[in-house]
């Protein structure tokens, strides 16, 4: 049975799962979720207790969480598609190096949701921009930036010299910082500049950046 994926097209954390399906090599079949439909005691009983998309449903397994449904992806098709987006089976310094990576996105990189939150999530939801919160959060994330170039001006990627999860988990949210909210923050340092086109010129994420649709 196809690997199902309960979503929505233009959803950020849906194309985060997208992007790892795709580079996979995994077909699936997207579910269009609305944010409404998200928020029945159906749903959030049967799938998503937090009322939020994306859901990955396999054979009768259910998942929520876009960076634990990518890690199931990556792992249950290691064999598969792009190699090493887990490194595995390597040293206990890769492993370790490999998963700062991933908390680096996680935390550290969250600047950049808070930022895409308050500029354009909230007044396409009819909310106001706290222009003060908008300045606060662009500040924090130029922070960032900077550990980010200092990490990049020594590796090709974040973990290394080769391509992970932790790096594709970036693109919803630095393509959304540079192509929606149209800022220079991941542009303007060479290193990051490099890693970023690198990551985004990925067929997997082209294919998705604008819209997930199944490839089953
Ligand atoms: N940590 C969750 C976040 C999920 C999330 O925030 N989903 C958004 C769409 S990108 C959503 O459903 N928003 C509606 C809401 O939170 O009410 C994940 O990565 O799956």
């Amino acid at each position: 049975m196809v690997l199902k994926i309960h979503g929505n097209p233009r959803s950020t954390c849906t194309k985060r799962v997208a992007v790892v399906l795709l580079e996979k090599g995994v077909p699936f079949e997207l579910i269009t979720v609305s944010m409404d439909d998200a928020k029945t005691p159906e749903y959030k009983a049967n799938l998503q207790p937090f009322g939020q998309v994306p859901v990955l449903e396999d054979e009768g397994y259910f998942l929520f969480e876009s960076r634990a449904m990518g890690r199931y992806v990556a792992l249950k098709y290691a064999d598969q598609g792009t190699p090493g987006l887990i490194p595995i089976g390597g040293d206990l310094q890769e492993t370790c190096n490999f998963e700062k990576a991933m908390a680096i996105e996680a935390t550290q990189f969250l600047a950049a949701e808070q930022l895409i939150s308050e500029a354009i999530i909230k007044p396409y939801k009819g909310e106001t921009i706290n222009p003060d919160e908008v300045a606060r959060l662009t500040a924090q994330l130029e922070g960032k930036m900077q550990a980010y170039e200092q990490i990049l001006s020594k590796t090709k990627y974040l973990a290394g010299d080769h391509l992970t999860l932790a790096d594709l988990y970036h693109l919803p949210y630095a393509h959304a910082v540079t192509n929606v909210l149209k800022s220079d923050l991941l542009t303007s340092k060479p290193s990051v500049a490099r890693w970023f086109h690198d990551i985004s010129s990925r067929p997997s994420w082209l294919a998705v950046k604008d819209l997930v649709q199944s490839t089953a």
